[in-house]
């Protein structure tokens, strides 16, 4: 009998998940950054993730120029293009609100700007060390023709790069 008592409670009006606040829980992005969203570097303040390790560099080769009227890093897949090389840069963990807001700032919506792609990277050190894939922003191979190309291929933007375009113009590109 007592058996049955327990086992017969009515659950209905217990306080149940779906009374509670909702929780919004966050997904996590790998990015791998390799211009201005470095730290340091112009756009860093856009950059809300959490920092892992510290240089890494992608497993193939790019090509990484210094592309258009804003000079701006523009990194592109490596094959058939001399000079291309493992092209350094630094690794975060991004939210969902991180994400977005990396993604307004490269314009992926807008023809010849950025596009947001998987590619392979690897720690600097241990050069051993495990690869993983992340997300990077590869510039647009029509933005590339259009824009035209002012330096590169890179194996790292560097700040003395990031200064070929002047100060006083950082907030136009
Ligand atoms: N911002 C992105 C892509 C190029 C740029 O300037 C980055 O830092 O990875």
């Amino acid at each position: 009998r007592r058996r049955h008592t327990r086992c017969s409670r009515d659950w209905s009006s217990d306080v149940c998940s779906s009374d509670l606040p909702p929780i919004h829980p966050t997904v996590s992005h790998l990015v791998f950054v390799y211009g201005t969203l470095k730290q340091g570097f112009r756009n860093f303040h856009v950059n809300h993730g959490r920092r892992i390790g510290d240089a890494w560099v992608t497993v193939e080769p790019h090509a990484l120029w210094i592309c258009g009227e804003w000079w701006l890093p523009w990194l592109r897949p490596g094959a058939g293009v001399d000079g291309a090389q493992p092209v350094q840069g630094e690794l975060y963990e991004v939210d969902d609100a991180g994400f977005a807001a990396m993604d307004r700032l490269e314009q992926i919506d807008e023809a010849g700007w950025y596009e947001r792609v998987r590619i392979a990277v690897r720690p600097v050190d241990p050069p051993r060390a495990a690869a993983t894939e992340a997300w990077v922003y590869y510039g647009s191979a029509e933005g590339l023709s259009a824009g035209g190309v002012r330096g590169g291929p890179l194996a790292c933007f560097t700040l003395q790069d990031q200064d070929l375009l002047p100060r006083e113009r950082w907030h136009e590109g």
